[in-house]
């Protein structure tokens, strides 16, 4: 890379910046509905996104008491086959449990 020089025309080599690229991370969000057990939903958050026990009850707890909770982040295509997974496993039991993509 070079750059503008002096007035006399001589050109300064430049190094290239050494950057590095963080993946584009989006969170994996799950609501809450009236029917699907509490149960059930720590079993997915154990399973799918690999909480302990104590962090899938929380999560839990949140979805069921504020509506919503994120329980986890990742890249586009990992999020997008987690949210498949959590319909699959819940329609397979006969719930109605839901789950979403947003931008982390
Ligand atoms: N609200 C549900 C119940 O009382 C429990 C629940 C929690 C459901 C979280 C969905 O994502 C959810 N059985």
């Amino acid at each position: 890379m070079t750059r503008p020089g002096k007035q006399d025309g001589t050109q300064i080599a430049e190094k290239p910046k050494a950057t590095t690229q963080r993946p584009e991370l989006f969170h994996v969000v799950l609501l809450n509905d009236d029917y699907t057990t509490m149960e059930f939903v720590v079993h997915v958050l154990e399973s799918v996104f690999a909480k302990g026990p104590a962090e899938a009850y929380r999560i839990m707890m949140e979805v069921h008491t504020r509506g919503r909770g994120v329980c986890g982040a990742y890249t586009y295509e990992v999020a997008e086959t987690k949210v498949a997974t959590v319909h699959d496993l819940a329609r397979a039991e006969g719930f109605p449990l839901q789950a979403g993509i947003e931008e982390a």
